[in-house]
């Protein structure tokens, strides 16, 4: 077993990873950037090294520094979380070239998936369902007349390099077509190097649910069942939670088996989330995308099942076999995951800055993953996500529930945070009931007026008036709630 791993990542995963190494008496190194230095995960970790500058490319993205760390510190291996070069095989051929255990899946896993259409075809041939669309590459409007006789429209046209609603566009009719084809190609040479594109028809009522995978080195290969996604907003994934109302147990399995069949055509060892697109006119479901780390939203499947994905990682890339069979695992209960992000909840823009008041919520099942703390500076430089809050219940409505309780627990002032987002979507209908697709945002949350912004609890005092005082206009009668909300902010105040 390793004696020591270095966590080539920062903020919450890398306090998270860090986490699990100390409970399994793995000694842990951190590296961080220059805008990181009082951040958190560098506090926590055993060692700690300066890799660069706050630009990613100059440190978290640095493979000769963060390698160059590995040896120096005596790292047997690299954990590298999420984002970052979590999915890059050069770094997975750099650590393997230098004799140290990247705690992943293998090179040709990275790169079999990597490439959106090589994964495509990939799974066509494994039996693995995808959506209609081109087999292989499309270069001509010709290609693409092709395959819209069989599709019709409207079509998607995604580029191979591409991936999580990057290099995608929308073509409505064959008017859009030359111009949309031409545009998809240019873009995806300039984003990514690489012009191939590939059609598919478009899905016009979805859902993004997701299969946990895992699988050792021994063969084995297991789903942890699905986690539903589709509250989210331009690709960013907003709220998480397992199990998806939509799926039945049926459609659980089907899903659970296609998803190792997945797995298993590239060997996939480590952690794996296979993306569907399911369609909720058809209850079909489709291969999306395979993603060969661990992802934001694993706590979900820890909650429901009792499992640490982490420590699983770490015990099947150090050649151990993983702690389960199939018939071991079940989901238990309901769990939803929000992300807490510093930014406008109106605006969405990044709301960097110095936190003053900071206190996570806590209590019976209410997991916090965060990495801010009172008098912490959130940098400008990274993703604007600063907190995870995952809450377990028996039921759907008692973990929507509980948390609920949780976020007015949240107190986080000196920066905008997307908390009220949050608060708005978990008592909307639509949401409640479930049936929501990944259109949810767009058109079926009416979001918030332009009044309400918020920067402390002082504004929530003159919403609450300003709510009152609609209420009065509209029904003539005065919500006697606001003397709750007044009590309640008042009773927080205090807490200060
Ligand atoms: C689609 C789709 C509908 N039809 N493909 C691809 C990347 C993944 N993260 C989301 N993707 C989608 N692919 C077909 N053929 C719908 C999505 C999709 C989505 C698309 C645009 C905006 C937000 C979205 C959220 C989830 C899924």
């Amino acid at each position: 077993m390793f004696k020591k791993i270095l966590i080539a990542n920062r903020g919450e995963i890398a306090i998270r990873i860090h986490r699990a190494c100390t409970e399994m008496g793995i000694k842990t190194v951190a590296v961080f950037s220059e805008a990181d230095r009082n951040s958190l995960h560098v506090l926590f970790a055993d060692e700690a090294y300066c890799i660069g500058p706050a630009p990613s490319r100059e440190s978290y993205l640095n493979i000769p520094k963060i390698i160059d760390v590995a040896k120096k510190s005596g790292a047997q291996a690299i954990h590298p979380g999420y984002g970052f070069l979590s999915e890059n095989e050069d770094f997975a051929e750099a650590c393997e070239k230098s004799g140290i255990v990247f705690i992943g899946p293998t090179v040709h896993a990275i790169s079999s998936m990597g490439d959106k259409l090589s994964a495509r075809e990939l799974m066509k041939k494994a039996g693995v369902p995808i959506v209609p669309g081109s087999d292989g590459p499309i270069s001509t409007i010709e290609d693409v007349k092709a395959v819209v006789k069989k599709t019709g429209f409207p079509i998607m046209i995604k580029a191979s390099a591409g991936g999580g609603g990057k290099g995608m566009r929308f073509v409505m009719s064959e008017s859009e077509l030359e111009s949309a084809v031409r545009a998809a190609k240019s873009e995806a040479l300039n984003y990514f190097g690489d012009d191939k594109v590939y059609v598919e028809k478009y899905i016009k009522n979805p859902k993004h649910i997701e299969i946990q995978v895992f699988g050792d080195t021994k063969g084995n290969v297991v789903h942890i069942f699905e986690r539903e996604c589709s509250i989210q907003r331009r690709h960013q994934k907003i709220i998480e939670e397992s199990p998806s109302p939509a799926l039945d147990q049926k459609t659980r399995m089907a899903m659970g088996e296609i998803a190792v069949k997945a797995a298993k055509s590239v060997n996939y060892t480590g952690a794996g989330t296979v993306e569907f697109i399911y369609d909720i006119d058809t209850g079909d479901f489709y291969f999306l995308e395979m993603n060969t780390r661990l992802q934001v939203e694993h706590p979900v499947t820890e909650l429901v099942t009792g499992i640490d994905l982490v420590q699983e990682q770490i015990l099947v890339a150090a050649g151990k076999p993983m702690s389960f069979k199939q018939h071991d695992l079940a989901q238990k209960g309901w769990a939803l995951e929000v992300r807490i992000y510093a930014e406008d909840p109106i605006t969405f823009m990044p709301s960097p800055g110095k936190i003053v008041r900071c206190r996570h919520p806590q209590g019976p099942f209410t997991r916090v993953d965060s990495y801010v703390y009172p008098g912490y500076e959130v940098p400008m430089h990274y993703d604007p996500m600063i907190a995870k809050l995952s809450t377990w219940g028996e039921t759907r409505s008692d973990a929507i529930r509980r948390c609920q309780r949780a976020l007015d627990e949240f107190i986080l002032s000196g920066i905008k945070t997307n908390i009220p987002l949050h608060k708005k979507i978990l008592t909307n209908e639509t949401f409640l009931k479930g049936d929501f697709s990944t259109h949810f945002i767009d058109k079926d949350f009416d979001g918030f007026d332009k009044l309400f912004t918020v920067v402390d609890d002082r504004v929530f005092l003159i919403n609450a008036a300003i709510e009152a005082f609609n209420e009065h206009k509209s029904h003539g009668v005065w919500d006697l709630n606001l003397s709750s909300h007044w009590k309640k902010l008042g009773r927080r105040l205090s807490l200060r």
